[in-house]
C-alpha cells in the first residue's frame, strides 16, 4: 500500500513547501541516497560502534551494503514501499541496518521503546496494520520473543517477526539479507520516511509521520548548531528510538554529518564512563535525571573523560542548579535543547552566554520556525509573559497519523501545532518552559498520558474512579500518583495491588504509579470535572 501524504496525515500546503524548498531547508534528500552518498565519500570511515558484549564496527560502505542486502530481503519476503514495521530494537547495531533497509524500499519504520509491553506493540501493530515486527532477543532481562508470539497470536496481518539474535520460532534477521535486487520504486522525498510515537495525552500513543525531507532538514540544522562533523563521536545513551537521542543531533545526525555513532547498552555511569574513555566520546544527549546521575558520579570516576565537548540535557525541565554544576563536573560544555518528536527543536547556542544556557531552554532552529505565545483565549502575549506554545514549520507535522478528530484539536485551522507547553520567550527569543496545559506526567523525560493508565486502573473490580496526577520529584522532576475511589463492598486491593494490575495488563514499566493513594472522593471543578489542578496541589503536600 502507497503512503500518500495528505491522506493518512495531513501534510504542508504546497505554498508552504515551495517556500521551504525555495529556502534550501527541503533538498530532496532521502535517508537511503544519504547513506548511499556517504558510502561513497568515505566508505572506510565507521559509522557505527556496538561495543557490547564484543565490540562491532560498521564502516559507512559496510552499513551501506548491509542495508543493500537487508533491503533485498525483506522485499523478497513480500515486504514493500508504504509497509509499515514496528521496531523495537535496543541500542544495537542492527538498529541502524534495519531502519536503513526499510528508508531504502520506502518501508515505514515505527519506533517502539525497548520497555514497551503487550498493550503498547499490539495497538501500534494493529493501528498501523504493521506487516512485520522487529525485536531482540532478551534485552534486560525480558523474552521479546515470548511478547512477539503472543502479539501475533492476536494480530493476523502481522506476517514476519525477525529477530535481532536467537530466533526461537521467529526468523533469524540474519537470515534475511539476499544479493541486492533492485528496489523497484524508491520513496520520494516528501513521502514519509518512518512513524515516531508521540508522548501522548490521550488512551493512546498518536503516531507522528515523518517525511525524508522534513527530517532531513532538522538534522542538517541541529548539526550545524552543535557543530557535529565528520570528528564528531556520539555517545547514544538514551534509547535509539527515541526522537532526542535519533535527531538531536543524534546518531542520524551524525551519520549525515559522516561521524561516528558509538551504542550505549545502559545509561549509568559505570557503563558509560569507560566508553567515553576509550572511544573517546565528543558528544552526548541526556534526561536530566541522568545529567544529575552522571554529573555527581564525574567526581569521582577514575576515567577519562576529557574527549567530552558538548552534552546536550533535554526531554525534561531542567533546573538552573542542576544545570549550572554540569559544565565545571564533566569539564564540557552545556547545551539545553527544549524539543518534539512531532517537529520544533529548541537549542541554547554555542556562543550564548553561560546565564542563557542555564536559565532558558535555547531558540527554534530555523529561522521559518513560527512561535506563538497565545492566552488561554489564543491571543498573542507580550514577550516575556506566559502563555501556550503554538508552532508551525519546515519540520512540524500538520497532523498526526490516521487521527483526523485528534488533528482536529490538537492544530489550529491554520496549521499551528498546539504543543501542550507553558512558555515564555526572552526578547533574545529564547524560550523558558514554565509549565504545562496538557494533561501529561513527564517522569524525568518520559511522557506518560494519565488518561492511559487511568484506563487501565478502572479496569480493576474493586476500583469505582482514579485520577493520575503528576507529583514532583527531585531526581524525576515528576513521578506519578494515582488517586483511587474504591468500589463500595467489593474485595479492595491495597497499594501494591494496583500497582500489580497495572504491570501485569503488559505496559512500559515507567507508566506504573509510583505512589497510590486511596480517597472517598474527587475535588471538583466549577463544571462538575475531576480537578486534576486540586489534586496535584493535594499532592504535593503529600
Ligand atoms: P513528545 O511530544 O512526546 O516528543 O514530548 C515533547 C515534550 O517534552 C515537549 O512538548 C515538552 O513538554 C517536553 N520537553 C522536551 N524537552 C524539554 C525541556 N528541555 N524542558 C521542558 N520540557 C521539555
Ligand atoms: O522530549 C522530546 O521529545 C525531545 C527532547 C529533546 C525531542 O523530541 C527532541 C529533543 O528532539
Amino acid at each position: 500500500m502507497t503512503i500518500t501524504p495528505g491522506v493518512d496525515a495531513p501534510t504542508w500546503p504546497e505554498e508552504f513547501a515551495e517556500r521551504y524548498r525555495a529556502a534550501g531547508h527541503w533538498r530532496g534528500e532521502t535517508f537511503g541516497g544519504m547513506l548511499r552518498d556517504r558510502a561513497a565519500a568515505h566508505p572506510d570511515r565507521v559509522a557505527v560502534v556496538d561495543p557490547a558484549p564484543e565490540r562491532r564496527t560498521w564502516t559507512y560502505r559496510q552499513l551501506d551494503e548491509r542495508a543493500d542486502r537487508l533491503a533485498a530481503g525483506f522485499t523478497a519476503r513480500g515486504i514493500g514501499r508504504g509497509d509499515r514495521v514496528v521496531v523495537q530494537l535496543p541500542n544495537v547495531g542492527e538498529f541502524a541496518e534495519v531502519v536503513f533497509a526499510l528508508f531504502r524500499i520506502g518501508a515505514l519504520p515505527v519506533y517502539a521503546l525497548p520497555a514497551h509491553r503487550d498493550t503498547e506493540i499490539a495497538h501500534f501493530c494493529s493501528f498501523t496494520d504493521a506487516v512485520a515486527y522487529v525485536i531482540p532477543d532478551v534485552h534486560a532481562g525480558f523474552d521479546h520473543r515470548d511478547l512477539a508470539s503472543r502479539i501475533r497470536r492476536r494480530t493476523p496481518g502481522l506476517r514476519h517477526v525477525f529477530v535481532a539474535g536467537e530466533p526461537g520460532e521467529h526468523t533469524a534477521l540474519s537470515d534475511v539479507p539476499c544479493e541486492p535486487a533492485e528496489v523497484p520504486t524508491p520513496p520520494r522525498p516528501h513521502e514519509l520516511a518512518f512513524l515516531q510515537l508521540s508522548g501522548g495525552t490521550t488512551g493512546v500513543s498518536k503516531l507522528i509521520p515523518r517525511t525524508h525531507d522534513d527530517y532531513l532538514y532538522s538534522l542538517r540544522g541541529s548539526n550545524e548548531i552543535c557543530g557535529v562533523d565528520a570528528g564528531t563521536r556520539f555517545l547514544v545513551v538514551l534509547p535509539a528510538a527515541h526522537n532526542f537521542p535519533m535527531s538531536s543531533p543524534g546518531w542520524l545526525g551524525v551519520l549525515y554529518a559522516g561521524g561516528t555513532a558509538v551504542l550505549c547498552p545502559k545509561p549509568d555511569p559505570a557503563t558509560a564512563f569507560p566508553l567515553v574513555e576509550s572511544e573517546r566520546i565528543t558528544m552526548t544527549g541526556l534526561v536530566p535525571p541522568l545529567a544529575l546521575v552522571w554529573t555527581d558520579a564525574a567526581g569521582q570516576s577514575e576515567h577519562d573523560l576529557s574527549s567530552l565537548e558538548l552534552v546536550l540535557v533535554g526531554g525534561a525541565k531542567y533546573s538552573e542548579q542542576a544545570a549550572r554544576r554540569l559544565e565545571p563536573a564533566l569539564g564540557c560544555r552545556l547545551m539545553q535543547v527544549f524539543g518534539m518528536a512531532e517537529g520544533l527543536v529548541n537549542y541554547t547556542r554555542l556562543d550564548d552566554d553561560f546565564e542563557t544556557v542555564v536559565g532558558t531552554q535555547g531558540r527554534p532552529i530555523s529561522p521559518d520556525d513560527e512561535i506563538r505565545i497565545v492566552d488561554d483565549a489564543g491571543y498573542d502575549v507580550p514577550d516575556g509573559e506566559f502563555g501556550h506554545l503554538l508552532t508551525r514549520g519546515p519540520y512540524t507535522i500538520r497532523g498526526y497519523w490516521r487521527a483526523p478528530e485528534h488533528n482536529a484539536r490538537t492544530f489550529t485551522a491554520d496549521g499551528f501545532y498546539r504543543t501542550g507547553d507553558i512558555v515564555r520567550r526572552l526578547p533574545s527569543g529564547h524560550l523558558v518552559v514554565e509549565g504545562r496545559a496538557k494533561d501529561q506526567i513527564n517522569r524525568g523525560g518520559e511522557k506518560i498520558a494519565p488518561e492511559e493508565i487511568e484506563n487501565i486502573i478502572l479496569a480493576h473490580p474493586g476500583v469505582h474512579d482514579v485520577a493520575v496526577v503528576a507529583v514532583p520529584d527531585a531526581y524525576l522532576g515528576e513521578r506519578t500518583l494515582a488517586y483511587v475511589i474504591l468500589r463500595d463492598g467489593a474485595a479492595t486491593p491495597g497499594p501494591v495491588a494496583v500497582k500489580r494490575f497495572v504491570r501485569e495488563r503488559g505496559v512500559a514499566a515507567y507508566k506504573v504509579p509510583d505512589l497510590v493513594e486511596f480517597v472517598d472522593a474527587f475535588p471538583q471543578t466549577g463544571v462538575g470535572k475531576v480537578s486534576k489542578k486540586q489534586l496535584r496541589t493535594t499532592a504535593e503536600q503529600l
